[in-house]
């Protein structure tokens, strides 16, 4: 019998207090105000605003969805410079408005996108940078800041991994024109499906308000080209339930985090991501770069831990560059690459979050070792 006897998933979601939520559902259900700008959603809206110490927090469906406003409230056009090491969707979301996503490389200690090579693919068409705080740890926000203003471009950030995290004091959702989060279920932080755009800007948060409900500005008079990016009602009432429960959630990641890496000491070749304990942290994904002194190649780690129910992934190999559209349009973008390909042939990432416990840690540790 194997030592795991369920299947341990990279995000299993965190569920709060159900009963809580049934109240929710109720108290919806009764209202009947099932979505649009429902009481949920702008008392959901308001905590998350408080929690992040910002001024404008503008719910969506979805983060991808959240991106694709996100790129279209702030005008951007031809060329955005992006990490490689992301998630598909930062790509798509500029790609699927005719923007040319180029990736950049990254830092090789935090793997966020590295500020030095980004000069290096600024052109005329760039409107843009988009950085990716990338598993929790926050980009180098000044350095990109800079680069930025220097060459008059934008910046925003995909935020899906940096809910709850903060960077120098401040927390993640207050950096540049706006930044971007995701709420999916696989998140530390979810409303099944779900995400925001946090601004300070106030005429910025007033034009993704209307693009995200069609354009209306009021009824019957629309003002603005828009779609849909509305958050419903269920998705408020679970994300006031595990707001409530953040605080745990956090906690749990925590001893996860700390239990691995005790564990991690003692094999060689496993290197952990470090984060600045100064910082808040979401610790939501547990990285580990499998290295050449390891006994097995990363993919034959992952296969004798599948076999073992622990569902590790290759988060984000083998990059977006080398994924379609991306590979056939730009097939030369790997040459500019070597840090992320690097990185993203060794990475493997391991389940955290309510649904693990040190017990299983342990377990996981020495099918590692
Ligand atoms: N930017 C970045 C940097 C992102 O990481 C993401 C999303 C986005 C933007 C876009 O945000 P959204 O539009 O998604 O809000 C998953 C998630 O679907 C995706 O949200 C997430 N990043 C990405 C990193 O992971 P897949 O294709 O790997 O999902 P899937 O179905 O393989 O599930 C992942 C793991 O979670 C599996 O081990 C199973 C487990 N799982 C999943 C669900 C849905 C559960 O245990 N329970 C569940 O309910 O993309």
């Amino acid at each position: 019998m194997s030592s795991i006897d369920r299947t341990l998933h990279v995000g299993a979601p965190n569920i709060g207090d159900r009963e809580s939520f049934h109240h929710y559902v109720d108290e919806i259900f009764d209202r009947r105000w099932l979505t649009n700008r429902g009481e949920l959603v702008q008392e959901f809206e308001q905590k998350l605003a408080d929690y992040l110490g910002v001024k404008h927090c503008i719910t969506m469906c979805n983060g991808t969805v959240a991106l694709e406003i996100a790129i279209r409230a702030l005008d951007l056009k031809g060329e955005v410079i992006i990490p490689s090491l992301t998630f598909i969707a930062t790509a798509h979301a500029l790609q699927w408005q005719e923007i040319t996503p180029v990736f950049c490389d990254i830092d090789r200690e935090t793997y966020c996108m590295d500020p030095a090579e980004v000069e290096k693919h600024i052109t005329p068409k760039t409107t843009a940078i988009m950085g990716v705080h990338l598993y929790s740890r926050p980009c180098d926000v000044e350095a990109l800041q800079a680069v930025a203003d220097k060459h008059g471009l934008k910046l925003l950030f995909d935020a899906a991994h940096a809910f709850g995290c903060s960077h120098k004091g401040t927390m993640i959702g207050n950096f540049g024109e706006c930044e971007v989060f995701s709420f999916h279920a696989t998140k530390f932080f979810n409303t099944f499906e779900g995400g925001a755009i946090t601004t300070n800007n106030d005429a910025l948060a007033d034009k993704i308000r209307l693009m995200q409900n069609f354009g209306f500005e009021r009824m019957d008079k629309v003002v603005y080209i828009g779609t849909n990016g509305k958050m419903n009602e269920i998705c408020a009432a679970m994300g006031l339930t595990n707001l409530k429960d953040l605080c745990e959630f956090l906690q749990i990641n925590k001893r996860n985090y700390e239990a691995y890496k005790e564990g991690f000491q003692n094999i060689s070749g496993l290197k952990l991501i470090e984060f600045d304990e100064s910082e808040h942290c979401n610790r939501q994904y547990i990285v580990v770069e499998v290295l050449d002194e390891y006994p097995l190649s990363r993919d034959k780690l992952m296969e004798k831990l599948h076999a073992q129910n622990i569902r590790v992934r290759r988060y984000f190999w083998p990059g977006c560059h080398r994924m379609e559209p991306y590979k056939s349009l730009q097939p030369n973008a790997g040459m500019m690459l070597p840090v992320t390909e690097t990185i993203a042939d060794r990475i493997l990432v391991f389940p955290t979050g309510t649904a693990i416990d040190t017990n299983m840690v342990s377990k996981i540790m020495a099918e590692c070792k």
